[in-house]
């Protein structure tokens, strides 16, 4: 039975490398060649670059150290490092060419599948359970967000489609909920693909609070503009407020108004009328706290947002989905670039948390209050350029995944993370308020 099982993981892994390739490809290949080498935004690599680094990450992880066979490029190492160069300078380096490119990351590819043939999915922790290649796939499928993310940034002519989102099919039930004090499991030490920021899995106390059962939408957030929201200093914190001033932010990146005072969101190079009930995207976490500020309420923690999402009030046990434990589906959320936006509350009746708490996982990331920090317990693995450098007080964490985030990656103790002023990212935010004390027994 043991040998079945681990053949049932050899399949899956196959499986799921695949899905990314076949993703990747698909980012890839939509674009010519001059617009693959092309900077987007100096926020972003060349697309051409992501590509080859994916390549690259999976050289060193599953043919290197894992297969322990010999390197193919080591020569490359170094370009696509992504500590040695800064995005804005990706450009200029000699970098593979498009075909070049490709044509490593089949190589690579195909050595991959040759260990994983051979080397047994137990015993050596970076082994165990498939980890080092579900990182691989994390790391391809985080990579395919961000070149999401760059082709959301370049002009010209639109080269994705995607069917339209779903609209709500259940009516909108209240605005929040009281989710009551109590203590669950934070992070995982069971989850067999988690990342080393999830992990251990470990007691946390929430006191109660109240947390929109939806993100915030396009159509309040106009409210928050028309009510001058970018105009009143008091409503930003003191870093939010000089960043607002620094880019002279007047609304979410990718908007315009036009003479009529009609506002208008690019969408990967179309434009079209803001649609009220989709929730709000490219907003930094200082839009979302002046927003918050603004209507009396706050950003919730990292731990409330979680508590939301894994917290079964009638089991009072903590599940791995807001839904319950199975994986994501299609019915749960809208993940994986199936659409090429979020989609309305009500959208995913499925998905919805036992106390009615609406789409956590999937359409946006949803920024939280928390800066990115190790938990209790915390051991980087396999390697600090993972997380652990980037803890402190100059990142917040962002939960939840996006439309544009795989089924593999968004699990509900999965940790994202950026600057707080950062807005190309597929990020909005829902709001809370702390219980009163009536409210609290
Ligand atoms: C977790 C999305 C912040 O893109 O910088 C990719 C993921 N780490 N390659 C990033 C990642 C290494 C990371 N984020
Ligand atoms: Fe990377």
């Amino acid at each position: 039975p043991d040998r079945r099982d681990e053949d049932a993981l050899r399949d899956r892994v196959a499986r799921e490398l695949d899905r990314a390739r076949r993703r990747t490809r698909h980012l890839t290949e939509a674009v010519d060649d001059g617009d693959l080498r092309r900077q987007h935004s100096p926020l972003m690599s060349p697309l051409v670059w992501d590509l080859a680094h994916v390549g690259s990450q999976e050289e060193l992880w599953l043919v290197r150290d894992v297969g322990g066979r010999v390197p193919l490029r080591p020569d490359i190492d170094d370009l696509y490092d992504a500590f040695r160069h800064a995005r804005a300078d990706r450009p200029a380096l000699p970098l593979l060419s498009p075909v070049e490119a490709r044509g490593y990351v089949a190589s690579v590819r195909a050595k991959v599948l040759d260990v994983l043939a051979g080397v047994p999915l137990r015993g050596r922790r970076l082994v165990a359970d498939g980890f080092a290649f579900g990182m691989i796939v994390q790391h391809e499928q985080q990579h395919d967000e961000t070149m999401l993310a760059t082709h959301q940034l370049r002009s010209g002519e639109p080269v994705l489609t995607a069917p339209p989102v779903p609209g709500p099919s259940v009516p909108p039930g209240p605005d929040e909920v009281l989710v009551p004090a109590g203590t669950f499991t934070m992070g995982t030490s069971v989850e067999p693909w988690a990342l080393d920021n999830e992990r251990p899995g470990h007691p946390v106390r929430v006191p109660a609070f109240h947390l929109d059962t939806k993100a915030v939408t396009n159509a309040r957030f106009v409210e928050f503009i028309e009510d001058g929201g970018y105009e009143r200093p008091e409503l930003w914190s003191e870093e939010g407020w000089a960043a607002c001033l620094a880019s002279a932010l007047r609304a979410p990146l990718f908007w315009r108004r036009d003479g009529d005072g009609r506002w208008w969101r690019r969408v990967f190079g179309r434009w079209e009328p803001v649609s009220p009930e989709e929730p709000v995207v490219h907003v930094s976490f200082h839009e979302a706290e002046a927003f918050a500020t603004w209507c009396g309420r706050r950003l919730p923690t990292e731990a409330e947002w979680e508590r939301a999402a894994r917290f079964d009030p009638r089991s009072g046990e903590t599940r791995r989905y807001p839904w319950g434990d199975e994986a994501p589906t299609d019915r749960h959320a809208n993940l994986g670039q199936r659409h090429l936006r979020p989609a309305p509350a009500g959208a995913f009746p499925a998905g919805t948390s036992p106390l009615g708490v609406h789409q956590l996982l999937g359409d946006v990331w949803e920024w939280t209050s928390t800066p990115f920090r190790g938990y209790p317990g915390f051991a980087a693995f396999p390697y600090r350029e993972y997380s652990e450098v980037f803890f402190g007080e100059e990142y917040r964490v962002l939960r939840g995944g996006s439309f544009g985030t795989d089924h593999a990656v968004a699990r509900a103790t999965f940790r994202n993370w950026d600057y707080p002023g950062r807005r190309q990212i597929f990020a909005g935010f829902r709001c809370a308020r702390d219980a009163s004390p009536e409210e609290v027994d």
